[in-house]
């Protein structure tokens, strides 16, 4: 990109005056970090040229995911350019710091968590091993709500991340697309067949904005982000309606339309169930199958269609985008004029699905008289998809009652969004073995006995490049002085660690890397909230959404049991402990809330206790994000991985706090299984009821946390402190927990696994006073995190769903 210092400094000084018509004396700290973006950015657009005329065009593969939780790129791309120190000392000489520059970026909001994650870390993968892999999404206009508390109480601020422009977006109006909604589907049969027109829509223009994807060490592989913004077809107004004079009309026009587009929904455990969704979810699906179709036909010299799924995959996150299975048999046969099996067997070979949660309630579906009106044509294929569907069956014998309401899409009234994609795909994966197994043997029986070749595991995997290599720099130093550098792009080289475990020196050092990155964390904690924090205590940490199946519930009742026991006797108690939180609440989601009101209560209670505040401190970090994630894990000594066994599909906070070193406390649900598998069982902290004895009380009954409370004074004195006068006044705030757990049965069996947790818990505290045995453990979570990069996840995915080829890495020593 730059080959010294002197020609970076060069580049960017023409930029910023030439390009921007500023002297860096003039120029403000976003004018500076704008004209480095933007020097990045038109590299970027030549290596892609380069490419395009030097390679050519393999097979496509479009990531669609209505969320993608990017991060900011500056840092990372410099880092995977590796021109950070070039550039940080260019700048320097002109007077300019690198980090006040990093500070400028805004991190684009635009998911809710896991899954919007995971598509950024998969976007990096793919470039990484050069494969042509793009993204799909919605360029929102307002992304997740920022989270402030105030007294306790979230409060939702909207996330304006676009008031001073998004430098690294290129507008791209000429390949807008065309996208149609309501109105009529009228037939006629020409020359012999019948032909659909859609007539009498309503038109919305999807705009793309493009943001170019980079990954480490593969400078001329970019690929691209593309992001879809609703616009009206007729430019700024409804002219016609506005020169009517309908003034009013053709304002709430254009505001319907950007509607669209307008702001994420930031709910991720409940079915949205509005319409405006569905028309989100249409929009960015039809965009980007006709922006696909549209550069396929043009890259592959090709009119006809016919070879499509052999040279594109397109990928579902989620259910969120399955309108791409009718719309793309919409596109064969009313566009293409090809037949329904062609049609067909194109689309299902073209398509693969992945599940990311077995939440009844946040499985979608749709009344089938919203989906009618809204989308009249491919109502009309998902009732053909479905009746087909059910012939079939029957001429296979298995159109047994069970299995027909169990499998078929349209039910009660109901569109079922997972029936359509099983149904319409090729492939179907869970994103852990404990969930694909799930999916498999519960979720999702029935299809597993029709479609069982369709069925497979994808354990997740994250970018580690930018949660170890680039968040957490002195552990990578530090690792690369030990093992050399070749573990930046194969992760299982980090497994060279081992030969590390018994060098004292060694386990010193990393432990003072801990500690300088608790101070760095401090430091920060104290700029933003005010707040000291020790980092000479032990961190014990739990970020992720605020839910009742992640049980955030069950560490309070930890901490409260041990805020008890210090006011028993405070030498009861060996070390000093910070318990971090953080994350947001769906901002309808009045459990997740008074969750985060009673850490906040915990958190003063225990400030005001000076015999207690000595041992234990509290904090609720605001506004947690992929920015905060980044430090958070590097200074974490413990990760609180303690969702209810069965309910976390994966996780994946959980393997980045391992490849920082910390060490997990966690029951065996998603991933944990597969990290204690890698690390042992000696260097994990596993709690807690199995998924299987979880699934068996919820279909035989028999638990009762009455019995629980009764058993054990412990748990007795905490679940009573909710409710009453622990809290001063806030019992009654509070009693939604208490009856959560007590008269509403404790769902998540919270004190089912209260007494284990509890234990393993202090095992850990005991652990932590042998600090040599502790570092060695830090180590070894270190050494076999490789397998949980999402290089491992995509080549998977490459080699068994999308069939295409990647880069091999030499003596790649992680597969
Ligand atoms: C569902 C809904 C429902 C309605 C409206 C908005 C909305 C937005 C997102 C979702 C899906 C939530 C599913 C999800 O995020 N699953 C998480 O996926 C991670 C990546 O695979 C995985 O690590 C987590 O365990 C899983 O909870």
């Amino acid at each position: 990109m730059f080959s010294d210092k002197d020609s970076f400094k060069q580049a960017y000084l023409t930029k910023l005056i030439e390009g921007e018509g500023i002297t860096p004396d003039e120029a403000s700290l976003w004018d500076k970090f704008s004209a480095l973006v933007v020097l990045m950015k038109e590299k970027m657009s030549l290596y892609r040229a380069i490419n395009r005329n030097s390679i050519s065009p393999g097979k496509q593969v479009y990531y669609f995911s209505m969320e993608f939780l990017i991060g900011k790129l500056l840092h990372n791309y410099l880092v995977n350019f590796q021109i950070e120190d070039l550039v940080r000392e260019g700048l320097s000489e002109l007077d300019i710091n690198l980090d006040d520059l990093l500070e400028q970026e805004a991190d684009p909001g635009l998911g809710n968590g896991g899954l919007g994650r995971l598509a950024a870390c998969f976007l990096d993968s793919m470039a990484f091993l050069g494969i042509g892999g793009h993204g799909n999404g919605i360029r929102y206009q307002y992304g997740l709500f920022e989270q402030k508390i105030v007294a306790g109480n979230q409060v939702e601020v909207a996330d304006n991340w676009l008031k001073n422009g998004y430098p690294w977006e290129t507008r791209k109006p000429e390949k807008a697309i065309v996208v149609k909604f309501k109105g009529n589907v009228r037939t006629e049969v020409k020359e012999g067949r019948v032909a659909f027109y859609h007539e009498n829509y309503e038109a919305v223009l999807a705009v793309p904005y493009d943001v170019p994807i980079a990954s480490y060490d593969n400078p001329l592989y970019i690929n691209n982000l593309r992001l879809w913004s609703a616009e009206t077809t007729c430019g700024e107004l409804d002219l016609a309606c506005f020169n009517r004079g309908e003034f009013d009309q053709a304002t709430s026009y254009k505001s319907e339309v950007e509607s669209i587009s307008y702001i994420l929904y930031p709910d991720d455990s409940s079915r949205a169930g509005r319409e405006l969704r569905l028309k989100q979810e249409y929009f960015f699906v039809a965009a980007g199958l006709g922006s696909i179709v549209r550069s396929y036909k043009k890259r592959n010299n090709l009119s006809s269609l016919q070879d499509f799924s052999r040279r594109v995959a397109v990928h579902i996150n989620d259910t969120h985008p399955v309108m791409c299975i009718p719309e793309l048999i919409r596109i064969l046969i009313d566009e293409e004029g090809m037949g329904w099996d062609e049609a067909w067997n194109i689309t299902v070979n073209t398509l693969s699905f992945t599940n990311h949660t077995i939440m009844p309630e946040a499985m979608e579906k749709w009344p089938i008289d919203m989906v009618k009106s809204l989308l009249p044509r491919i109502y009309q294929i998902i009732e053909e998809i479905d009746r087909r569907f059910k012939e079939d069956l029957k001429r296979r014998f298995l159109d047994k009652e069970e299995v027909i309401n169990n499998t078929q899409i349209l039910k009660d009234g109901y569109v079922r969004m997972a029936n359509l994609a099983i149904i319409g795909s090729s492939s179907v994966n869970g994103v852990a073995q404990l969930h694909t197994e799930i999916l498999k043997k519960e979720v999702f029986k029935e299809f597993y006995r029709i479609f069982s070749y369709k069925f497979n595991n994808k354990t997740n995997g994250v970018n580690y490049r930018r949660f170890l290599l680039a968040a957490n720099p002195k552990l990578s130093s530090l690792i690369t002085e030990a093992i050399g550098p070749t573990w930046k792009e194969d992760a299982g080289e980090l497994r060279k660690l081992h030969g590390l475990k018994d060098d004292p020196s060694f386990l010193e050092q990393l432990a003072k890397v801990k500690y300088e990155n608790k101070c760095r964390l401090a430091e920060k904690v104290k700029a933003k909230q005010g707040i000291d924090l020790d980092p000479m205590s032990i961190f014990d940490v739990q970020v992720k959404r605020i839910h009742a199946y992640k049980r955030q519930l069950l560490n309070v009742l930890k901490i409260m049991h041990l805020y008890n026991k210090a006011l028993n006797d405070p030498e009861s108690l060996t070390g000093s402990q910070t318990f971090i939180f953080g994350g947001k609440a769906a901002p309808s989601y009045h459990y997740a809330k008074t969750v985060i009101k009673l850490i906040y209560a915990l958190s003063q209670k225990i400030e005001h206790n000076p015999k207690v505040s000595e041992k234990l401190k509290v904090i609720f970090l605001e506004n947690f994000n992929v920015t905060q994630a980044e430090l958070i894990y590097p200074a974490a000594n413990i990760s609180e991985q303690i969702s209810t066994a069965s309910k976390e599909a994966s996780g994946t906070g959980n393997m980045k706090f391992m490849m920082n070193g910390a060490l997990t406390l966690g029951t065996l649900d998603g991933a944990n299984v597969e990290i204690k598998e890698a690390v042992g069982e000696e260097n994990s902290f596993i709690f807690g009821l199995t998924a299987e004895q979880v699934l068996n009380y919820t279909r035989n009954g028999g638990y009762k946390p009455w019995d629980e409370y009764h058993a054990s004074a412990d748990i007795r004195r905490c679940v009573d402190q909710l409710s009453r006068g622990f809290f001063d006044n806030m019992g009654e705030e509070f009693r939604v927990l208490y009856d959560s757990l007590m008269i509403y049965n404790d769902e998540f069996f919270v004190l089912k696994d209260f007494r284990s947790y509890l234990e393993m818990h202090e095992k850990l505290q005991t652990l932590y006073l042998n600090q040599e045995e502790w570092n060695r453990i830090s180590l070894v979570n270190i050494a076999e995190s490789g397998i949980f990069s999402s290089d491992r996840t995509i080549r998977e995915y490459a080699d068994k769903i999308w069939k295409i080829k990647y880069r091999t890495i030499n003596n790649l020593t992680c597969s």
